[in-house]
């Protein structure tokens, strides 16, 4: 049986807490999972000794027998594989590499200080100057992103993959700036397309919910 560990009392954890990612995989993939909870606002990391599962503490970690997976991309793609729905040589693995890697090491680092700065950093001193720096690169890569989606509806081969839910959950931490997606039309297209799959739909209901989840 796959183990997922993710967090609940996690404030604003619907669909920005990364282990949507993995519950939306298992449940694009159609693979049971039984989710092992963390009580986010009562433990934190040393009451739930969080580094067992995962060197750096965080969520989301899977096990599925004796192979533990940390890292949210490494884990969606090890689905993928693991279910037989991966790439199937080096050149399909690189075209789908490249595109989870730009979501997570080009678009992510960008997108998640729009998040930090709206929420958690809104009152920080030099947001007045951090923030519109910031809001001019999101647009940089949006504006990117647009162009290399070029009419596709996906970004892999044009089927929905593991790159499409790393992308779209990656462009959910910018949903505070909806001038954002009014200026790249093709993008705010491309994440409702993603997210009106009914695996999202069946992952958040899921995400955040915790142990009483588990009893549905
Ligand atoms: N790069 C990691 C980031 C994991 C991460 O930062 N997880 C956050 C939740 S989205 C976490 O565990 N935060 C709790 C904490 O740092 O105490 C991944 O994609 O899995």
């Amino acid at each position: 049986m796959i183990t997922v560990y993710a967090a609940y009392n996690f404030p604003g954890a619907k669909g920005i807490v990364r282990d949507i990612r993995v519950l939306w995989a298992l449940e694009e993939l159609g693979l049971p999972y039984e989710i092992s909870w963390f009580d986010y606002m009562k433990g934190g990391p040393a009451a739930m000794d969080r580094r067992a599962v995962s060197p750096f503490g965080k969520i989301p970690a899977l096990e599925d027998g004796a192979q533990r997976i940390f890292e949210s991309g490494a884990i969606v793609l090890y689905l993928y594989d693991n279910a037989g729905k991966g790439a199937q040589d080096a050149h399909a693995r690189a075209d789908v590499n490249q595109w989870c890697f730009a979501a997570l090491n080009t678009v992510e680092p960008v997108l998640i200080e729009v998040l930090r700065w709206n929420y958690r950093w809104r009152d920080r001193p030099g947001r007045e100057v951090r923030y519109p720096e910031i809001l001019e690169m999101a647009d940089e890569r949006l504006a990117d992103l647009s162009r290399a989606l070029g009419g596709k509806d996906y970004l892999v081969g044009n089927t929905f993959g593991p790159a499409d839910i790393l992308m779209s959950t990656v462009l959910d931490f910018a949903q505070s700036e909806p001038d954002l997606f009014a200026r790249h039309p093709a993008v705010a297209a491309y994440r409702e397309r993603c997210r009106a799959r009914p695996a999202y739909a069946r992952a958040i209901a899921k995400q955040g919910e915790g142990p009483k989840a588990n009893a549905a």
